[in-house]
């Protein structure tokens, strides 16, 4: 079912796919090997033979096994899928992907935090990657973005600056896949430009409960060209059906050491059972003509444009139904890049976006070896590739002929270049007449007003997130005038909150800084000086900016803590399990022990986890059965009352039934008996609309002081 366009990746993939079932082993020269366990010796006591090619092979083949890991979104997860569209856009742009109903087009698309090194933690606080490539039949097309709309920097330039400073301090490697230390906070506190960004990283966007539930944003403005040549201002949006969730930063902590894959086995879990995660794909016009009429310069990837402003029209979807066959040979080489783009789509001026575009060829260089990179199955196209480009290192294809330049006549002037008529790539022609400069545009020294709209349009708890995220990084930090700094800054953009900031840091706001306001935001002493603008409320609030609003009640794929020994009330159970199992949500029984638990009925049921295993922060909700003699056992396991005292942390729907009340109640519970998502001996629909509330909010300030 998953490519019935003409040239499946999924087929492409399977030539090189190698299934070991009932096959002999053999060296890579083919020859088969008759013993794997032991070297050959001279004697069995004796030295090892240098002859032994077999254990030669082996060790040198192992010794090599690791390649450089990502400088940047090194930890990742990624699966197969594909797009559809839903309307052709050829108004806009003549891309196949964005005018051909009819297909199917394959994507492999990778998740990633960014900072963190390869077997960092899934929940780090982190922006995350959002990376897409879509085969289509005209070649590939990567659209390389993040779970944010904005960018940290504005030019390709501070790049590795802002990499150094946020990655763990050189001297002593520490901290791993963490922001919050001093070096981070120095860049950003002289770099104001990174103020958006920033808070967006503050926010809970920054530890989502899951990659399926993120939005994906290409950040960069970029042009549709239409069948005239026509071109149009695009930025592209990845909207989940899921909607847009996340998990408490306590939560996040916890998932560090409970479970560091969190998210990558919650991908692969929800892809491996049929629940295929899906997005639709918006994308803001703006006319050429417009391009000057925004309050911010559509070029500055630090501002996005407010959905109120330009909204986002949503042209397809995107399914994602297959998991990888090998993390290596998929994942880990993978090697996108926003310079892959096919004839219908093209380039903005904006300077990130021009330093990328030189980048990731670059990395993949060092990353992966060799320029035959694209040769790679994961990478190559899906469509045929003719070209005189040769050898290098690794290189698969076998070209024929003894021709490998243009113009040539003695290989029939093969392969010819293309027509504009047959698909050939094209350049916008656009106008340019300026003078060389190394320098910024004025409009670009807007760096308070959006994170001002940020902030004033979320929601009380979401706001309470912010300070307390702006208060752990801060109070992370060791250096007073680092933070002063900070709390200067922040007051630019919203004073309440630079004074919530300040009064958990035991600190005050500084009226003025003491280094000249030139040195701290990171203008020049040369006569170039890009002044921070003062901020500037061009709208008050954006609602598509608060994860409140972006609506999305399924309980689908939400994962479902049964808490119970041996005794459960087998009545309350299976109609409970029926409830959400109907609403594709995925039951756990997690037991006071391993192997089976007997019910009230005396049959016996595969325990999921047991509790010592198991951890609350792991599942979105628990639901508490009665059963006297499984009840009792619950009491006395503290590790069960630490289960529901979390889960009440962390604003978690619960539901209780019968005899389970005088567990509930021996916990932090007896205080909650009103609250919105605990619901006693309701009907399981009560409890479904709690848990497709995602959390309660409402009870986080009196739950925070539960000691849990
Ligand atoms: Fe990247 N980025 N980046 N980046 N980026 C890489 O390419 C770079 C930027 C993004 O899952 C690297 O193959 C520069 C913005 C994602 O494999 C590298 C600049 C955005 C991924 C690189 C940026 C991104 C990368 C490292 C500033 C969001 C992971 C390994 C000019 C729109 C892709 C690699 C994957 C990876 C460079 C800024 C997103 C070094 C120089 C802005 C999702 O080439």
């Amino acid at each position: 079912m998953e490519n019935d366009n003409k040239v499946g990746k999924k087929k492409d993939l399977e030539q090189n796919i190698s299934d070991p079932e009932g096959k002999t082993m053999t060296t890579n020269q083919g020859v088969k090997v008759n013993d794997t366990n032991n070297s050959l010796k001279a004697g069995e006591r004796g030295a090892t033979l240098l002859e032994d090619f077999i254990l030669r092979e082996k060790i040198t083949h192992f010794d090599h096994e690791r390649i450089p890991e990502r400088i940047v979104h090194a930890r990742g997860s990624a699966a197969h899928g594909y797009f559809e569209l839903y309307e052709s856009q050829e108004k806009y742009s003549k891309a196949g992907i964005f005018t051909d109903t009819n297909r199917k087009t394959p994507v492999f698309t990778r998740f990633s935090t960014v900072a963190g090194s390869k077997g960092s933690a899934d929940l780090a606080r982190d922006v995350r990657g959002f990376a897409v490539k879509f085969y289509t039949e005209e070649g590939v097309f990567d659209l390389v973005g993040n779970n944010m709309p904005i960018f940290f920097i504005q030019d390709a330039m501070k790049f590795p600056d802002l990499i150094h400073a946020v990655k763990p301090e050189p001297h002593r490697e520490i901290p791993q896949a963490a922001s919050a230390h001093d070096t981070f906070y120095d860049f950003v506190s002289r770099t104001p430009e990174t103020l958006h960004n920033h808070i967006w990283a503050m926010s809970d966007r920054a530890i989502p409960r899951s990659f399926r539930m993120m939005e994906g944003f290409g950040i960069h403005t970029f042009r549709l060209i239409n069948k005239e040549g026509k071109s149009h201002f695009v930025k592209f949006h990845w909207k989940p059906l899921l909607g847009v969730k996340s998990v408490t930063w306590d939560e996040a902590v916890k998932l560090h050491g409970a479970d560091t894959d969190f998210h990558r086995r919650d991908l692969w879990d929800a892809i491996d059972s049929g629940q295929f995660p899906e997005w639709e794909l918006g994308i803001q016009v703006v006319p050429q003509e417009d391009e000057h009429k925004f309050d911010f310069d559509l070029l500055d990837p630090t501002k996005l444009i407010p959905e109120e402003i330009v909204p986002v029209q949503r042209i397809g979807k995107m399914t994602l139904n297959r998991n990888p066959e090998n993390f290596f040979a998929e994942t880990e080489q993978v090697a996108f890049h926003p310079g892959h783009i096919v004839p219908g789509i093209d380039f903005s001026n904006d300077p990130l976006l021009q330093g990328r575009l030189f980048s990731y060829t670059d990395t993949q260089l060092s990353r992966l070896g060799s320029p035959n990179f694209h040769e790679i199955p994961i990478n190559r196209p899906i469509n045929p590739t003719h070209n005189n480009q040769r050898d290098g290192h690794m290189r698969m294809t076998v070209n024929k002929g003894n021709t490998a330049y243009f113009p040539n006549s003695m290989g029939g002037g093969c392969p010819h270049m293309a027509k504009m008529a047959e698909g050939g790539f094209t350049s916008y022609e656009e106008r340019i007449d300026a003078n060389k400069v190394r320098a910024r545009s004025e409009s670009f020294s807007d760096h308070f007003s959006q994170p001002g709209i940020f902030y004033r349009s979320l929601e009380t708890w979401e706001k309470n997130h912010v300070a307390e995220a702006y208060s752990f990084e801060l109070g992370k930090c060791t250096q007073d005038h680092i933070k002063e700094r900070m709390l200067w800054l922040i007051n630019k953009i919203d004073k309440d909150l630079a004074q919530k900031v300040a009064d958990n840091l035991g600190m005050k706001v500084p009226s003025k800084i003491d280094k000249p306001v030139n040195q701290a935001i990171g203008a020049d002493d040369d006569g170039k000086k890009n002044e921070p603008q003062e901020r500037k409320d061009y709208i008050d609030k954006s609602e598509a900016l608060s994860q409140t609003h972006i609506k999305a009640d399924s309980i689908a794929t939400r994962k479902i803590a049964f808490l119970v020994s041996d005794g459960f009330d087998a009545g309350n159970v299976s109609k409970m399990k029926e409830a959400l199992e109907k609403k594709n949500a995925v039951v756990n029984l997690v037991a006071t022990h391993g192997g089976n638990v007997k019910c009230s009925e005396g049959e016996m049921h595969p325990v999921d986890a047991a509790l010592m295993t198991a951890e609350s922060v792991a599942f979105d909700a628990i639901y508490i059965p009665g059963g006297v003699k499984s009840v009792k056992a619950l009491k006395d396991n503290a590790k069960a009352k630490k289960f529901i005292n979390e889960s009440l942390k962390h604003c978690k729907a619960i539901a209780i039934d019968s005899e389970g009340e005088e567990l509930f109640y021996e916990t932090f519970g007896k205080d909650f008996k009103d609250d919105k998502a605990v619901c006693i001996n309701k009907k399981p629909a009560d409890f479904i609309k709690a848990i497709g509330m995602h959390r309660n909010w409402e009870r986080e300030d009196k739950a925070k002081m539960i000691p849990a």
